[in-house]
């Protein structure tokens, strides 16, 4: 073969890719005799713009690991596939007229090129389109299983509601309480709709995340986000009515200080009430208008609204006192028992409405911190207002004007005030069912039938995948696209009955992300989601790399997924990620976020272009630890493009001559090849586990700065040469390179076979093993020594540990970069600290 002069990526890059891609190397060799290591990306939706620089990061360090992993002698499965159901495309559709499945088509299509494009060593052969109904067949099959098992059901439930665009909206696409799309305020909506019961496993939700090595701000996000709550269910008597008021409360203590009382504008004891309620009218407009608020308008709200229910009184069951009862939004329905006692002098909501609606604020609890403590931010005349009604404190402490139950501590009282009045402890989670009803097109159909009665059947499994119909208007007109499908309909009535309907949701699309991990391991498998020898080999996924911002919605499904398919038999393990890792952001050179509206967007391609896909790689992890911020600054990438060309050179170039043998082997003694190479297999190892591929890349340029100013290629042709850097060297050298830049070091690899026949560089280097370290290389033999020019630092140098004063001082005085210092002065004294430094003063 012959060597380009220069290098080139361009010409190299797409070589490899070709013959990466048609000699199948990246494919997953299912090898019963090596261990398995499951390595996974979170798969992009394939949009119309393109790949971005987030993916580049997180699939670049995802490749190197699999590149590692693969030399380190592990069976490896790098899959890849697109989550390609979703809005945007049906946006597309409404707009253009061009069916979804064909925009995804094309997307996906750039993705793959834009991803092969970077090098990535995907085994292709299992990806998996979350759209294709071979796909969406399982999809379908796992909610089947739900549906037998009591794991989803049908109810009518409150969810987020776009008038203009007429489709509900999932959560995630509500942006400050507008619609992402049109930006028209979004409303609340009651309708009809399916929910998988994650609730059910909230607890094992919260105690497993033990169990994971995921990152502890992920951990407690999560935690959070569940939103456990240990308190007391309590009773309150309405005065003159057989009704009750149940509340719940995590401060059963401070029960003898409830001045009120408060119920969720929705709450259905207020229409039980009505009758007795004198001033109906107000109370009924505020329902109203309650509707129309999201619940982050009304827990964010700082404005606490709300209307007495005039004519009803409510019972304290501590001390037998009336208090009034209210309406107020700061009380969400579905949380709790949907209605609370209120407790002014301390909670900071009852306090802000009680100031507000000129009510008691009855201390029970003794003061152990100071108002400013307590309630940040407030005036001084409500602080004043606080210490004269010797107000205390948020937290806990003694009771005090709580009767018999006086002098006791906050978490003592808790119970034995519940058991008083005849409360239960229980325990609350912020989490709610999952909504997994769409009134859109382009998702899974919910694989669902009603007969006449209009009673839910499930499709019989023989009849999946249940097909999404394709004679659809996307016009919205606030009712599921599915329904003005005929030949939907004439296929229901065909296979069940005259007069039976399908059901013409769709799944929410993050159910399809909430499982594909457990298709790739078998993912042609046409009888089952995963084959059980599939499922024993290769599951769980060992490493799983994606954003932070996925911690509510995507991590937490997947792993309520896993846990349902558990707990109906289908799989036998209960955590689907063993370990995670989140990648940062990519910002731009100033530090601001890369969007479409500053202009400011980085395209890989255009990198890629312009570098090659080898020092974008090695740029992107450069940058910094993969779970930091990092800033992208293309004036830097030109740095890693000239490692990269140094690189080249050291091995092709024909610059043999201009070295004697003898200039060469003190060359090569200074450098002490042996330790440095060894320290570099070692730590190059460690940083690629830890993800801190920035300082492997540091490292990797420290090698090869020094061992690049040898032409090593020229070693092997010229056999006076040999004992000076052996072959087995020069292959270490290109192998620890090759995760972070696979392209160059496959040409490299390739191109020893110039110089020796072993049939090993007719191979790829991906298939050559990672070389070991010697231990013993690294430790006792040398250390850094540092040569100071009066006491400042003017080099370091690799010496032998047991180096003598008078060889450490030879060194120090021979070298380059002193010489320059100490040239034409007096060297007055020389200062020797064994094992540290030189310090030459003059
Ligand atoms: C009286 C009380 C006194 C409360 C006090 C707190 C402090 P977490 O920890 O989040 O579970 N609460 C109960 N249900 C509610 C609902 N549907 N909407 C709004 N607030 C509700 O919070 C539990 C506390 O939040 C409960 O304890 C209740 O107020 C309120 F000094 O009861 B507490």
């Amino acid at each position: 073969m012959e060597y380009m002069e220069n290098y080139n990526p361009k010409e190299i890059e797409s070589k490899w890719q070709k013959i990466w891609r048609e000699g199948g190397i990246n494919r997953t060799e299912n090898n019963s005799d090596k261990p398995k290591y499951y390595i996974l990306d979170m798969f992009p939706y394939p949009s119309g713009t393109g790949l971005h620089m987030g993916h580049t990061e997180s699939y670049t360090s995802t490749d190197i690991l699999y590149r590692y992993k693969k030399m380190k002698g592990f069976d490896v499965l790098h899959p890849q596939g697109f989550d390609a159901f979703g809005l945007p495309a049906e946006n597309f559709a409404i707009k253009t007229g061009v069916h979804p499945k064909e925009t995804t088509v094309k997307n996906i299509a750039n993705y793959e090129k834009q991803i092969d494009s970077l090098g990535m060593g995907y085994d292709w052969d299992t990806k998996i389109v979350t759209a294709s109904p071979e796909y969406y067949k399982w999809t379908q099959w796992i909610f089947a299983r739900f549906f037998e098992n009591d794991l989803v059901y049908k109810k009518t439930d409150k969810i987020n509601w776009c008038d203009s665009c007429k489709t509900g909206l999932a959560n995630e696409q509500v942006v400050d309480g507008g619609c992402e799309r049109c930006k028209n305020k979004v409303v609340q909506k009651e309708i009809p709709g399916w929910f998988f019961k994650i609730t059910d496993f909230a607890e094992d939700l919260i105690n497993d995340l033990d169990k994971v090595d995921w990152p502890e701000h992920t951990k407690v996000n999560q935690k959070n986000w569940i939103g456990r709550s240990e308190g007391s269910e309590i009773d309150f008597k309405i005065k003159n009515s057989e009704l009750k008021i149940k509340v719940f409360t995590t401060r059963a203590d401070t029960l003898f200080g409830v001045t009120y009382m408060v119920i969720a504008p929705e709450h259905k004891i207020i229409q039980e009430l009505k009758s007795n309620i004198e001033n109906w009218g107000e109370v009924e407009n505020y329902i109203i208008e309650t509707q129309k608020k999201t619940e982050m308008d009304r827990v964010g709200s700082n404005e606490k609204t709300g209307f007495e229910l005039k004519g009803i009184k409510a019972i304290n069951p501590a001390n037998q006192e009336e208090i009034p009862v209210f309406t107020a939004d700061y009380v969400l329905a579905n949380y709790g028992t949907g209605a609370i006692m209120a407790v002014p002098a301390h909670d900071q909501r009852d306090f802000e409405f009680a100031l507000k609606n000129n009510l008691e604020i009855k201390p029970v609890i003794a003061r152990v911190n100071s108002v400013e403590e307590i309630f940040p931010g407030l005036t001084e005349a409500i602080i004043k207002s606080i210490r004269e009604s010797g107000f205390a404190t948020f937290g806990s402490g003694l009771l005090i004007n709580s009767g018999r139950f006086n002098g006791m501590s906050s978490e003592e009282a808790k119970k034995a005030i519940t058991e008083f009045v005849g409360g239960e402890t229980k325990t609350n989670y912020r989490l709610r069912d999952w909504s997994i009803s769409r009134q859109r097109y382009w998702g899974a159909p919910i694989p669902v039938v009603y007969d006449l009665e209009g009673k839910a059947h499930i499709v019989p499994d023989e009849h999946l995948p249940w097909k999404l119909p394709e004679d659809v208007d996307f016009v919205p007109t606030g009712e599921s696209p599915l329904k003005k499908s005929k030949e939907f309909f004439e296929r229901t009535e065909k296979i069940f009955g005259k007069g039976w309907t399908p059901e013409v949701d769709t799944m929410d699309t993050f159910v399809c992300s909430s499982w594909y991990y457990l298709r790739y391991p078998d993912s042609k498998n046409g009888k089952e989601f995963c084959s059980k020898e599939m499922m024993e080999k290769w599951l769980p996924v060992d490493l799983y790399i994606g954003g932070a911002e996925h911690t509510y919605m995507h991590l937490l499904y997947a792993r309520f997924m896993t846990k349902a398919l558990r707990k109906i038999g289908v799989l036998d393990f209960d955590e689907p990620f063993l370990k995670l890792r989140h990648q940062g952001m990519v910002l731009d050179k100033n530090g601001g976020k890369m969007s479409k509206s500053k202009g400011n967007v980085i395209n890989p391609d255009d990198m890629v272009a312009r570098f090659g896909a080898d020092a974008v790689r090695m740029y992107m992890m450069f940058l910094g630890p993969l779970e930091d911020e990092v800033k992208w600054n293309e004036d830097n990438i030109v740095g890693i493009y000239r490692f990269l060309e140094r690189v080249w050179k050291s091995i092709n170039d024909n610059i043999e001559l201009s070295y004697s043998a003898i200039s060469l082997k003190k060359l090569i003694s200074n450098l002490n090849i042996e330790f440095v190479l060894n320290k570099t297999i070692k730590e190059v190892g460690e940083d690629i586990e830890n993800f801190k591929f920035n300082t492997a890349i540091s490292k990797l340029m420290v090698l090869f700065n020094k061992t690049g100013r040898l032409p090593l290629l020229n070693f092997f042709k010229n056999p006076d040469f040999y004992e000076l850097i052996s072959r087995n060297d020069t292959e270490k050298l290109i192998i620890l390179l090759a995760p972070f830049a696979p392209h160059i070091a496959e040409e490299l690899w390739s191109g020893l076979s110039e110089i020796s026949n072993d049939e090993k560089y007719k191979q790829s280097i991906f298939l050559q093993k990672w070389p070991e370290y010697d231990e013993s290389k690294i430790k006792e033999n040398t250390f850094n020594l540092v040569i100071q020019v009066n006491g400042k630092v003017r080099a370091n140098v690799e010496a032998s540990v047991d180096i003598s004063q008078e060889e450490a001082e030879r060194l120090a005085l021979g070298l380059g970069e002193i010489k320059k210092w100490i040239e034409g002065k007096e060297i007055k004294k020389i200062i020797f600290v064994k094992g540290k430094l030189v310090n030459l003063v003059v």
